[in-house]
């Protein structure tokens, strides 16, 4: 990992984690809804959804970030919190540990914990909305936000991806897949970013491409690390996707298939920068060391 991109986490992945815990609700009527939100808020995971929010800030040169733009970067890892509690429910995935502990609703059951993504979905548009970022803006936020979470981003994804079960998608298919599910909040991550920073037309799109061949590869990466890691890696990754009839890129390629196309896509998120380093303001270096996540 370079040496920015360390100093980058290093400071922010705590602001963030202060500010979630600080800020979530502890005062509702019923204070198991609370615990139940905090549980899974605060069980440790990476934040590279928020992180990326506040690189794109760094990248367009604000070395101070805002409370109210901390406070929207934050807002996406409720929205994320709550896809994983309920992607993990029963009726879903069924999945016993997410992020190293029980989940959510083995913790307080199927009813507090669906209860519990609703309130971490609900709360988060709230941060977006009562915030003291321009209005222009927390309304381009909201909308970006709604169109990349719901029926036409990431619950679309989902829904894909429970209706085509134990059935192999081709390579079209299986990336547009993807590209919902799990691609679309991660677009979104870097699409708050350019609403906050103001960055310009050509700067946006150029962003959005790096982000959405970011999150390809960020699938991508995950199924590999799913057949390729050692059984107790496995214990702590716990998804069982690789096990299960869903549609995987190593289903599709084989693991050495799989590797190839995760070095071209992130080839392809790389290339998406290099413009940004001659014909813009903003310093891209940052951005394409978050590449280095995909170690394989
Ligand atoms: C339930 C509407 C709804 C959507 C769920 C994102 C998602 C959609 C399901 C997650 C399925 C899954 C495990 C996909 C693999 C990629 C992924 C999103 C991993 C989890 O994200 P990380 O690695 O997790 O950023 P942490 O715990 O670090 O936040």
């Amino acid at each position: 990992m370079s040496k920015q991109l360390a100093t980058f986490e290093a400071n922010f992945r705590p602001l963030i984690n202060t500010y979630l815990t600080e800020n979530l609700p502890k005062d509702v009527d019923q204070s198991i809804l609370s615990d139940a939100m905090a549980y899974s808020v605060n069980a440790g995971g990476k934040l590279l959804r928020p992180l990326l929010t506040l690189a794109v800030l760094v990248a367009a040169g604000q070395s101070e970030i805002a409370t109210g733009q901390l406070r929207a970067a934050s807002a996406l890892e409720l929205l994320h919190t709550y896809s994983l509690i309920h992607d993990d429910l029963p009726a879903m995935d069924n999945d016993d540990l997410r992020r190293g502990v029980p989940t959510n609703h083995v913790k307080f059951g199927a009813g507090m914990a669906t209860l519990a993504g609703d309130g971490l979905l609900t709360l988060a548009f709230q941060w977006v909305a009562d915030n003291d970022l321009p209005a222009d803006q927390k309304l381009a936020l909201v909308n970006a936000l709604a169109v990349n979470a719901g029926p036409s981003g990431m619950v679309a994804g989902q829904a894909d991806d429970i209706s085509n079960e134990h059935h192999q998608l081709a390579l079209p298919a299986l990336e547009n897949l993807h590209r919902h599910k799990t691609g679309a909040l991660l677009h979104y991550a870097v699409q708050a970013g350019c609403i906050m920073a103001q960055t310009t037309p050509q700067e946006t799109a150029a962003l959005l491409t790096f982000a959405d061949q970011f999150g390809l590869a960020f699938q991508i990466y995950d199924d590999l690390l799913d057949v390729t890691s050692t059984a107790e890696q496995l214990g702590k990754r716990v998804h069982k996707d690789a096990q299960e009839s869903k549609n995987t890129y190593p289903g599709l390629f084989g693991v050495e298939g799989t590797k190839t196309r995760l070095a071209e896509v992130v080839a392809a998120a790389k290339t998406a920068l290099e413009p940004l380093s001659q014909d813009s303001q903003l310093d891209v270096t940052l951005l394409t060391a978050f590449l280095s996540y995909f170690q394989i």
